[in-house]
């Protein structure tokens, strides 16, 4: 009947975090204004890629490359300056760290009242804007401890754990926002006529394990034996599927939903791989363990690597408990 149709339907995200927070005290507040900007970043984003092929500037290289010398995309520009924007007169952040940016970005008006710092990929698989497939942003959400008086950031330089907030909006056939404030993973669904993230599936739990493996193959030969081993054992075994999309995002939320592992381990070349930690694994990481599942580096918890830099990077093996605890084994037993 219409009544429920109407309760769902305002289970808008700002609603959601404060009715799990259960209260109207400061912290709710924040974190439901927070998710607020962070919701409003994503409509823009999916946006600007719905109607890319249409509007002037939105495919294509600007010709630059990045911190991680990698070559910049003009979605990556302007999805990263859109974040920026939606923070600004906010009183909430006062400083924002991203894959795209080598220093944090300070926002004065916000300091010191700020609270809180946002670190995000504005848009990860990035190759895939220009062939219209899924993309995402991921965002981490930190209390701002000290005052960073010198700029360096250097308080950022923390394990995962201290996350009070992390998720991901996926950009696909809809737009969805998943996050988690450390009380399980919910997901948000887009309603483009209302302009809002409707709720559209609470407290996920990711399966123990899986069919789906999802790893750039075309590496085989740079990776250690022990990956190796672990994929020719797939191989050998009946139940697996691979599926690898380019974009962390799509193919973790699969895995979330369906079960499974997503690995990109280090190559002999790069040790530590590809993925960043503070605002690419940490933040799945986060969000995977609230859904009762893991992420390692192989030899650790994801959640508890301490970077050495913002821009560290840490193989990932991510997704079901039993499905990680199987690459691990591989990877021990190399050692
Ligand atoms: P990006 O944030 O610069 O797009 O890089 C991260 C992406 C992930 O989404 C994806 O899983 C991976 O890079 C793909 O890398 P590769 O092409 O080496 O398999
Ligand atoms: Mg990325």
């Amino acid at each position: 009947d219409y009544q429920y149709a109407l309760d769902r339907d305002s289970t808008t995200l700002a609603r959601h975090v404060l009715q799990q927070l259960q209260s109207f005290s400061p912290e709710a507040q924040d974190l439901s204004a927070l998710m607020n900007r962070i919701a409003l970043a994503g409509k823009l984003i999916a946006r600007r890629l719905t109607r890319a092929g249409l509007v002037e500037d939105a495919l294509g290289f600007t010709g630059r490359t990045n911190v991680q010398g990698e070559s910049v995309k003009k979605m990556d520009i302007f999805a990263n300056q859109v974040f920026i924007s939606a923070f600004q007169q906010s009183g909430l952040v006062c400083r924002l760290a991203s894959e795209e940016m080598e220093n944090p970005y300070y926002i004065p008006e916000n300091c010191p009242i700020g609270r809180y710092t946002l670190l995000y990929d504005p848009i990860d698989g990035s190759s895939n804007v220009d062939i219209n497939l899924n993309v995402g942003s991921i965002f981490s959400i930190r209390r701002q401890e000290g005052e960073d008086l010198d700029h360096s950031a250097k308080d950022l330089l923390q394990a995962g754990r201290n996350q009070i907030a992390a998720g991901y909006i996926l950009y696909g056939p809809s737009t969805l926002l998943v996050y988690s404030i450390g009380r399980g993973v919910h997901a948000f669904t887009l309603d483009p006529s209302l302009g809002e993230f409707i709720l559209s599936a609470e407290n996920i739990r990711i399966p123990d394990h899986g069919p789906v493996y999802s790893v750039n193959e075309g590496n085989f030969w740079q990776w250690e034996d022990s990956i190796r081993d672990y994929i020719r054992y797939v191989h050998r075994h009946e139940g697996y599927t691979a599926r690898y999309s380019g974009a962390l995002v799509g193919d973790i939320h699969r895995i979330l939903f369906q079960g499974g592992v997503f690995l990109y381990p280090g190559t002999v070349k790069k040790p530590e791989g590809k993925l960043r930690l503070l605002y690419e694994s940490a933040p799945l990481a986060f969000l995977v363990e609230q859904a009762g599942g893991r992420a390692s580096t192989g030899s650790q918890e994801i959640l508890d690597v301490i970077p050495d830099k913002l821009h560290a990077r840490t193989p990932l093996i991510i997704g079901s408990r039993e499905d990680v605890a199987l690459v691990e084994s591989f990877i021990q037993e190399g050692d």
